[in-house]
């Protein structure tokens, strides 16, 4: 396959002023009529080629009425469309007809619960009619749908309505124009029987906009809270940007079959029903706060992506990047933004860091690719929304929104690049910023070493190096611009009596300094800093490093006790875990009687005790870092070791603070009770701590524990308990443990998401037969592979969420996870290349585990017909 490189991008010689499309909906073939007014642009070439696909076939072709001849006036690939002599302006009439009822790959058109809808982004459009399927590309639409009124009452595409009636034979048509040109990927059709929530929102420019939530009659009930997340998400862009909305209806449709989260179509968004249902006593704390998030996500969008969109898909951050950081802030400003913080950088770790160090690397802006859906990284979203937080930080919040108001005023309307906002951001706030733009060339994650030493007098040296390891294709690297975000902890509050600073440090304000780190080793002086002051870094995780310091152990329980900033005490609990976690591990490999620090078990002890001021906080202080986390900064050590230790540690800690994790799980829990009765909010913190409590209280295995986790599971009325106890129950052996699993399939089989959280619960089981159970539940009558909600509950959660029993020494789990990839390459290749990421995550495994690993590698490499996506996925993975 080719490979596609940025270094080749030329502009498309062509504008198409307008589309005007007509859809025939029928399941097993849909007509598409596409008339393009086009213009040549200058004296450019006289071929016109537009995009096409395999799944596609072309009716007829006219050129200014004219019916053009195959061969002689246009030729016909796989891929492409050529049409010879294009005159200055001309019209042409595209008839294709496509199949959406055998459409399992879920882009172009297909059909969902028997509803046609459409997936365009990156490059579905293709699969729809010949067209030049790229960012750059934008134009009016207009949509004609028709279709059988009684199966397909709704008739939705993107912009404002603008008619609708009947036509014989019990058919129904519906007309859509989309005054704001767009690029064909924000293209979409829904037609289906659908029922709707309504609402209303006054714009701050004076619009009256409708808002419309579509999904199954069922699920209707399930839609207020996604209708009020998006009420707060246009009020939150309007106070925080000063942008308004500017059409008349914003439609949501949520469907079952869903490549992934959620689409930004222009006024018609789709989405995956896992982020706009939502109920208390049917998804969890968590689905709602993802719920929220994606409807600002999408909603944020229309400014940043479809007002202003990418030039190329190698500048997908620009929409990406900074669509994910307006969504973390919107959230942050709704919720807890500590919370918020520790979540979104807990993600990066488990999700990006890991990418980062393997054969997937690639930087926040790739440089070239196979196929554009996996380019759909952490690193193009997370890390992408990281680079812009770190230029909010570095120009201040001020000049960050003046930067903004500059990038919409110059690029409103038009297909940009990363460097267009970078610029922005630099004439606005008269920083410089050209070093900075490393951080969409260079991957890889930087580490940085912190020394703190005393100098003369009341002086105080920060010390800092940096490296950036090499990645695939990128060895040499150069030193990054990295913002440091630091202040110096005492026991009453941050040290505020530092002076003298050196020129590379910027007080903020606010007891922290902000730390300017540009060279491989930079060195920060303060005067005056208290002499007992323990220095706080990296606060709030201001930049996506890796970092280690020279603080001494007694220095870093301080901050975890002391620190006023609370995202760092849980910085440290994690590093105190992990490093214990570490120092068992090592005892494993020597042989070695395990030991636990008494002082870790005291501080954490401490911690729990004091939960009622800010218990969500405290969950977070003490929960166990994921095996995900603990494999990933580990050095030298086997990994059978390290999961072996973090058990042992998850197990002592549970024992030795297990009167108190009763008390606190008794008392959060009665506290979530009453105060969700009375709608308070914080009903949500006391629960996520009465579950990190059960969590422990699971591995006592003791009777009274066991008898709480069985009442939990059958009194509670929320799916947080809920599932909460349903996931203890799995890790148990509680005698009932596999009827009350069956149970809880039996009263929500009828619910598709929380059947998908029944079977990720049983993939994350830590039982000796997790294989056996996974295969069972492969055959189960609601497992499928064309549902990519349930292979992501099934094999995604077992593969990336189950990491001791995917990397049993057996090697079965690879192999269960090859054997799914090659089953799903036939059904939905985008899905099967997603699911193949924990196969290129070997370098902290042994020899053993790699050959086992490259042993299904081949295998898959070695399928007739692989598709292009698993093949450039795999390929990395095994070079
Ligand atoms: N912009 C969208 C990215 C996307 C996508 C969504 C659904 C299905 C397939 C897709 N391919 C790419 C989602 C977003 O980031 O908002
Ligand atoms: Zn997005």
């Amino acid at each position: 396959p080719k490979e596609i490189l940025l270094a080749d991008y030329a502009a498309y010689p062509f504008a198409i002023d307008t589309i005007a499309l007509t859809f025939k909906l029928s399941p097993a073939e849909t007509i598409v009529t596409s008339k393009l007014s086009c213009r040549r642009l200058g004296q450019a070439s006289t071929v016109l080629e537009l995009n096409g696909g395999p799944y596609m076939s072309l009716l007829s072709l006219h050129m200014d009425g004219v019916l053009l001849e195959a061969e002689k006036d246009y030729d016909l690939s796989e891929e492409h469309l050529r049409v010879y002599n294009a005159p200055k302006s001309f019209e042409l009439t595209v008839v294709t007809s496509i199949n959406p009822q055998e459409n399992t790959r879920l882009e172009g058109l297909y059909l969902s619960s028997g509803n046609f809808c459409t997936q365009c982004e990156a490059e579905g459009f293709r699969h729809i009619t010949y067209y030049p399927d790229r960012p750059d590309v934008l134009s009016v639409f207009s949509v004609r749908i028709e279709a059988l009124m009684e199966d397909y009452p709704v008739l939705l595409s993107n912009g404002n309505p603008a008619g609708a009636g009947e036509i014989a034979g019990g058919y129904h048509y519906a007309i859509w124009n989309d005054p704001h040109p767009k690029p064909a990927y924000l293209f979409a059709l829904v037609a289906g029987n659908l029922a709707c929530l309504t609402d209303k929102f006054h714009t701050s420019l004076g619009r009256d906009v409708t808002l419309n939530i579509y999904t199954l009659e069922k699920d209707q009930a399930k839609c207020d809270y996604a209708m009020g997340a998006l009420k707060r998400s246009m009020q939150w862009d309007e106070e925080t940007y000063g942008l308004a909305y500017d059409l008349d209806v914003y439609n949501i449709v949520a469907v079952s079959d869903f490549n992934m989260g959620a689409m930004e179509n222009k006024g018609l968004n789709v989405f995956n029903t896992k982020y706009v249902l939502a109920s208390p006593d049917t998804e969890t704390d968590t689905d709602f706060a993802h719920v929220e998030g994606v409807i600002g996500h999408e909603y944020f969008h229309n400014w940043t992506g479809n007002r202003v969109t990418c030039r190329d898909w190698f500048q997908l951050s620009l929409k990406e990047g900074l669509t994910v950081y307006r969504d973390q802030e919107f959230s942050s400003d709704m919720g807890s933004r500590v919370i918020k913080r520790i979540d979104d950088v807990k993600a990066l770790r488990a999700a990006q860091f890991p990418e980062d160090a393997g054969p997937f690397a690639h930087p926040v802006r790739p440089e070239k690719y196979i196929e554009i859906n996996n380019f759909y990284t952490a690193t193009v979203y997370n890390k992408g929304a990281e680079v812009i937080r770190m230029m909010a930080t570095i120009i201040g919040q001020a000049a960050f929104r003046k930067g903004m108001d500059l990038y919409f005023e110059r690029h409103d309307g038009s297909a940009v690049t990363c460097e267009d906002f970078v610029q922005a951001m630099e004439d606005a706030s008269g920083f410089d910023l050209r070093q900075f733009r490393l951080w969409y060339s260079q991957a890889g994650t930087p580490e940085i070493k912190v020394d703190v030493k005393k100098g003369q007098g009341s002086k105080t040296i920060l010390s800092v190096s940096q490296t950036v390891p090499s990645t695939p294709g990128q060895d040499m690297k150069k030193p990054m611009v990295i913002p440091i975000v630091m202040g110096f902890a005492t026991e009453h509050g941050d040290c505020l009596s530092a002076q003298g600073l050196s020129s590379n440090i910027r007080p903020l304000g606010n007891g922290s300094f902000l730390l300017m780190m540009t060279q491989g080793a930079d060195e920060f002086t303060f005067e005056g800093v208290e002499p007992t002051a323990v220095p706080s870094l990296l606060r709030g995780f201001s930049a996506p490093v890796e970092m280690e310091t020279t603080l001494s152990e007694l220095q870093q329980y301080f901050i975890l006790n002391f620190d006023t900033d609370s995202f760092n005490r849980v910085e440290m609990s994690d590093l105190l875990l992990k490093k214990e976690v570490y120092k068992i591990a090592e005892q494993i490999e020597a042989s070695q009687t395990k030991t636990v620090s008494n002082k870790l078990i005291k501080s954490l002890g401490q911690c729990l005790e004091a939960y009622e001021r800010d218990p969500a906080l405290i969950s977070s202080i003490l929960s166990m870092p994921s095996e995900n986390d603990c494999i990933s900064s580990m050095k030298r050590l086997s990994i059978d070791a390290v999961f072996e230790a973090r058990q042992f540690l998850g197990k002592k800690i549970a024992h030795r603070l297990r009167k108190s994790l009763q008390s606190v799980y008794l008392s959060s829990r009665s506290a979530a009770k009453s105060l969700s009765l009375k709608g308070d909010k914080q009903a949500v913190h006391f629960r996520r701590l009465q579950n990190v409590c059960l969590s422990y209280m699971a591995k006592t295995g003791g009777h009274a524990e066991n008898r709480l986790i069985v009442d939990q599971f059958q009194d509670s009325t929320t799916m947080t308990n809920k599932l909460a106890a349903l996931q203890a129950l799995v890790h148990s052996s509680i005698g009932k443990r596999k009827q009350l699993i069956r149970h809880f399939y039996k009263a929500y089989r009828k619910d598709e998401l929380v059947v998908d959280k029944w079977f990720a619960a049983q993939a994350l089981s830590t039982h000796e037969n997790v294989h056996s159970e996974i295969a069972l539940l492969q055959n189960h009558r609601d497992f499928s592979y064309t549902n990519p909600n349930r292979i992501r509950s099934l094999i995604g959660m077992f593969t990336m969420g189950n990491l001791s029993a995917f990397h049993r020494r057996c090697g079965k789990g690879y192999e269960i996870l090859a054997n799914a990839i090659l089953k799903l390459d036939d059904i939905n290749p985008q899905v099967a290349a997603r699911m193949l990421t924990p196969l290129g995550r070997y370098h902290k495994l042994d020899k053993e585990r790699q050959v086992l690993i490259g042993k299904q590698l081949k295998r898959i490499l070695a399928k007739e017909g692989l598709s292009k996506p698993v093949y450039e996925m795999a390929s990395k993975a095994y070079e």
